[in-house]
């Protein structure tokens, strides 16, 4: 659960050190001029994500936590994200493919071996291991990041997964929420980042939420129904932006046809939606006659328990996921039909809360009352304002260490990369 004994958290964190290396070597262990070649302006070459891994383990687990000397004290300003833009990072001196692959695993050997030396007995948050569940998850994320660019990746097909489970109709389309009074984000989960904390109580007004994510089906209909050519549906900026960007389908439909990771195939109609943007969800909702939910709405809806008035860690209740809870860690590369982890519906009824898509929400990226930066500005606080909207619940590629009910992820609302989907909801 929530405590360790110091010898069981050194070794989850050994455990999950190694997961995180795993995945992100299965999406570089591919050719060479894959990993230097830029896929997209929008994204950098893999090999950067790479070292750049190893670059945050060395600044926070091998500097910071252990006060060693720096590995490549030289290389720090190439692998710093906010110094040079996705676009331009393939003209930095990167580190080849064969040094990145050193200089991750000399520095893993470092952190490993501070992992040892480190007491983690304190209840303060970096005496309990905050620092290396920190870079467990910045790890993931990139593999997140990294699956994007493989998305958009031209060329033969290099990765390969089995179907996901079958889907079930829900019973009824909408879910009633009663609202109230509820916990929103925590104090409690040792490894939640500065944004999502404190807890406080908000007020939710009464509201309806859709069970399911939205559908391709569903999404489909809203195509066909002229929804990109009638700017009723789209806000100003939305509209204009369509226009622009030439919107008129999510990323990779092509003709009734979508391709995944280099596999042209049918659409499966009760998968949830995914590569739509927020001026394209939002659009959706309006043609529905619904809207995007807040993101307290949609926390409400994952973790409130009516019978006891409680907000549960995941909508399953306060286990860590389990395969059967939700389509998490990319085993699949999609996102499963809609009703396929009964086990994941929440107290309230609403399914498919965690993994699968992310969900846009309504809400800006903003500081909860009482946030306090931590450990540094840049993680969240530097992105705080109205550009950002803020996603949920996590993706078919996020890794179950990587997202809580509290987890809060945050993009641009033109992002389409990302593998984002929503659901809707509606005032009482
Ligand atoms: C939380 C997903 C928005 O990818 O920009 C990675 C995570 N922060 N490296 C991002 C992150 C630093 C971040 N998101
Ligand atoms: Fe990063």
């Amino acid at each position: 659960e929530l405590r360790h004994s110091p010898d069981q958290l050194r070794t989850r964190i050994a455990a999950e050190l190694e997961r995180a290396r795993d995945r992100s070597r299965r999406l570089t262990d591919i050719d060479h001029d894959e990993l230097v070649r830029q896929h997209s302006p929008l994204m950098s070459p893999l090999v950067w994500d790479y070292a750049h891994i190893g670059s945050q383990e060395e600044l926070w687990l091998v500097r910071d936590v252990g006060g060693r000397e720096p590995v490549r004290p030289d290389i720090d300003d190439i692998y710093d994200a906010f110094r040079t833009k996705r676009a331009d990072r393939p003209s930095l001196p990167l580190l080849s493919p064969a040094e990145a692959r050193r200089y991750v695993r000399e520095v893993r050997d470092k952190a490993l071996d501070v992992l040892d030396r480190t007491p983690l007995t304190g209840r303060r948050l970096v005496e309990a291991g905050f620092a290396f569940g920190m870079i467990v998850q910045h790890e993931q994320q990139h593999v997140e990041t990294m699956f994007a660019t493989h998305q958009l990746r031209v060329g033969a097909p290099v990765l390969d997964a089995p179907a996901p489970p079958s889907g079930s109709a829900p019973d009824r389309p909408e879910v009633h929420v009663p609202g109230g009074m509820f916990l929103m984000g925590t104090d409690l989960e040792p490894w939640a980042l500065d944004n999502e904390r404190p807890a406080h109580a908000v007020g939710v007004e009464p509201y309806w939420i859709d069970t399911d994510p939205v559908t391709n089906a569903q999404y489909a209909a809203f195509i066909d129904a002229g929804g990109y050519d009638n700017p009723d549906w789209w806000t100003a900026d939305g509209w204009a932006y369509k226009n622009t960007a030439g919107l008129v389908a999510p990323q990779f439909w092509d003709e009734g046809a979508r391709t995944r990771f280099g596999h042209v195939e049918p659409i499966p109609p009760d998968e949830p939606v995914q590569h739509v943007c927020w001026y394209e969800a939002d659009a959706y909702a309006r043609w529905a006659g619904k809207r995007l939910p807040t993101e307290a709405e949609w926390e409400m809806a994952a973790r409130f328990d009516p019978e006891t008035g409680r907000s549960r860690r995941f909508p399953w209740g306060d286990d860590d996921p389990r395969p059967e809870h939700a389509n998490l860690g990319g085993t699949y590369l999609q996102p499963a039909p809609v009703g396929a982890y009964p086990e994941g519906t929440s107290p309230l009824g609403v399914r498919g809360l965690m993994g699968d898509v992310w969900e846009w929400t309504s809400s800006d990226f903003t500081p909860y009352p009482g946030f306090a930066m931590f450990p540094y500005p840049e993680y969240s606080e530097v992105f705080f304002g109205p550009e950002y909207k803020v996603l949920r619940g996590g993706s078919w590629a996020a890794d179950p260490t990587a997202v809580r009910a509290t987890f809060r992820n945050w993009d641009y609302p033109i992002r389409r990369q990302i593998f984002a989907g929503f659901r809707c909801a509606r005032d009482v």
